[in-house]
């Protein structure tokens, strides 16, 4: 007795000590500790509720975050098992609680490892990382509960009444002292389920937000899968198929596929694997993309659309103005890439290849109109694409005859050395000429740009170049763009924009990082686009030091001139609408001075949602539109954090 209490005791110090390299290092388990990592919180525990969705047993996810930030997740699945251990003499739900990856993520129920990344460290990371913790599960005909705080068991797994249904529910108080903030985004919750709902058809989420005088709800199941999906994504283009083609097979690699087509130019691919959004693509992505490129060119070929005389169609014609989703599962996944987000497990492409090969070629057949139609704009991008060939070799011409032209309006720095030098991108000419004169001449750059701005998601490639906006910043980063892009060329290290916190100022932040993410992606992905925050609120008083706020909730600013000891009363309050209400030294002070400013370092995430968010903005409907410029502010405020 006396040998097995030392072990069980044992046992313990090492799972405490687990625990207690989370609390230490939790960056290393949720990436950061800022509201993503507090978002990363929730995802994890509603990750084991869609874990038993997959593995069939769950229908429905409700999610609350309740009045003082409580996140309480529940689900109805079979409920975390409740079994003893007949050595550890813990049940098998509190071991998922307390010790580092037990969870179901690392070889779960549904099979489908979620490892890499941040994805599945588990709930026993969410557990350690919070204040308290209470897990109630409905199981083998009764209620069972155990308690946490801050990882340590102070209510071990305890009967504590009958039932007759199955399920688990944990509710969980993020811990302040580890977290910046424990303010939920419910916006950014939302996004996220409804992404999660429309890559499990006909699971249902609801989020619903308990705190604040006007409580949300927001309920998302879809029997249309990934199908939903796209017409989610769609839902302000002009279709060319109106109905996705939509393909489904389950097997060893399950592949689930939607594509719809549009009259617009981009090409807008997300692909998944185990739920978790690839942002850098992989083998799944790539026999998708070699399976539309063959299907497409064969039955060109065959129904004589194509000529003999006529060379293939490349890839990047045939998926213009496309929209897609793309999610397989996968037993072993391998995650590489910067961002561990690009699947590297070389069968997976060939699974997809010939899946996608086999629907198209059934769906080709079957819907000639369908089919003529795409290959009508295929071909039309072929032509644009060999007019943009002769547009760049004419740039390429000029420069070399003509050295490097920079654009006119640039304010340039007397440094060339690109890692101290950076480029601020001004929207005005009144808030330009402030910031030519308030900037540190040296190392900054002023790049004015005014009137309506191109929008890239309506314009092909040779437009682009000649585009009186876009060239000069081009030119002024110096560095191509698309396949030339070569980021060993560029002249700043840093590329700032600096626009004025209203919507406006959103819509030429959101068009300019729409711009970045398609034709710079290696800026964006290399760290180098950030952008300017200037303040909303200025403070002053006679006597004082003028206080400038960043934040809308002006609580934080008061606390401050409370701990100053400055009387609220006699403060006066300005708030600022654009840049150009500030004289050039306030602009330096506040925005633009290295040892004051506040940048934000804009994300692939961040550029990606604003490629997404660019459509409804520019939709051809104008209902949508108007729906979204509320919606803007909350994009914004997305990006801070
Ligand atoms: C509400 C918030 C989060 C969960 C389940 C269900 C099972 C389970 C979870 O088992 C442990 C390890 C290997 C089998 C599995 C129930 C099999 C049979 C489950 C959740 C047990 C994980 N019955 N539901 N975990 N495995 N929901 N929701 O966490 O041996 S976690």
């Amino acid at each position: 007795m006396e040998k097995f209490e030392h072990e069980y005791n044992a046992d313990q110090i090492q799972v405490l000590e687990g625990l207690e390299h989370v609390r230490k290092r939790p960056g290393m388990y949720i990436g950061s500790v800022s509201i993503r990592g507090l978002h990363h919180l929730v995802y994890e525990i509603v990750d084991n509720s869609v874990d038993e969705a997959l593995a069939g047993y769950c229908k429905n996810i409700n999610v609350t975050i309740e009045e003082g930030n409580v996140i309480c997740v529940e689900d109805d699945g079979r409920g975390i098992p409740v079994d003893i251990h007949s050595k550890t003499k813990i049940s098998a739900a509190e071991t998922v609680y307390t010790k580092l990856n037990a969870g179901g993520k690392f070889g779960g129920d549904s099979g489908y490892k979620v490892s890499g990344g941040l994805h599945g460290v588990g709930a026993s990371v969410v557990n350690a990382l919070s204040a308290w913790t209470e897990v109630t599960i409905q199981r083998d005909g009764g209620i069972f509960q155990m308690k946490f705080e801050k990882g340590k068991t102070v209510q071990s797994l305890t009967r504590i009444g009958d039932s007759n249904k199955t399920g688990t529910k944990v509710r969980f108080f993020a811990d302040g002292s580890i977290f910046e903030t424990l303010n939920y985004e419910y916006s950014v919750l939302e996004e996220r389920f409804r992404e999660m709902a429309f890559l499990t058809k006909g699971l249902r989420i609801t989020l619903e937000d308990k705190r604040g005088e006007e409580p949300r709800k927001s309920d998302f199941c879809f029997e249309g899968g990934l199908k939903s999906f796209v017409e989610y994504l769609n839902k302000n283009k002009e279709k060319i198929n109106k109905d996705p083609i939509y393909i489904e097979k389950d097997g060893d690699v399950p592949v689930e596929i939607a594509v719809q087509y549009t009259t617009a130019y981009s090409e807008n691919i997300y692909s998944f694997v185990n739920n978790i959004n690839t942002v850098e693509g992989g083998t799944h992505l790539e026999g998708f993309k070699r399976a539309l490129t063959k299907s497409f060119n064969d039955y060109a070929r065959e129904k004589n659309i194509l000529k003999e005389k006529d060379p293939n169609l490349v890839g990047d014609d045939i998926r213009e103005g496309i929209t897609a989703v793309i999610s397989v599962k996968v037993k072993e996944p391998q995650f590489e890439g910067q961002t561990k987000t690009k699947l590297g497990n070389s069968d997976v492409a060939g699974v997809v290849t010939s899946i996608v090969n086999e629907a198209l070629e059934n769906f080709l057949e079957e819907n000639p109109n369908i089919a003529k139609a795409i290959l009508e704009k295929c071909i039309s991008a072929s032509r644009a694409r060999e007019a943009a060939r002769k547009a760049r070799e004419l740039v390429r011409r000029k420069t070399a005859l003509e050295s490097t032209t920079l654009p006119g309006k640039l304010a340039d720095c007397s440094s060339k050395n690109p890692e101290e030098c950076e480029v601020y991108i001004v929207e005005g000419d009144s808030a330009g000429g402030s910031a030519k004169q308030g900037r540190d001449r040296k190392f900054q750059a002023i790049l004015p740009l005014w009137g309506k701005m191109l929008n890239v998601e309506k314009a092909r490639a040779d437009k682009i170049y000649g585009n009186d906006k876009l060239n000069p910043v081009i030119l002024a980063v110096g560095a191509g763009i698309g396949a030339d892009f070569d980021i060993t060329k560029i002249r700043y290290g840093k590329v700032i924009i600096m626009a004025d916190a209203d919507v406006d100022g959103a819509h030429i932040r959101t068009l300019l990082l729409t711009f970045f993410f398609r034709y710079m992606r290696p800026l964006i992905e290399n760290g180098n686009v950030y952008l300017a925050q200037p303040p909303l609120y200025k403070f002053s008083k006679k006597g004082m030091e003028d206080l400038y706020w960043y934040e809308d909730d002006m609580t934080g600013a008061f606390k401050i001139l409370d701990e100053r000891g400055v009387d609220r009363d006699q403060v006066s309050i300005q708030r600022y609408k654009g840049l150009g209400e500030m004289n050039p030294e306030q602009l330096w002070e506040t925005t633009m001075n290295p040892e004051t400013r506040i940048l934000i370092k804009v994300s692939l995430e961040d550029a990606m949602q604003a490629d997404q968010t660019i459509t409804l903005l520019m939709g051809d409907d104008v209902n949508p539109r108007r729906d979204f410029i509320v919606e803007n502010a909350k994009f914004v405020k997305n990006l801070d954090v």
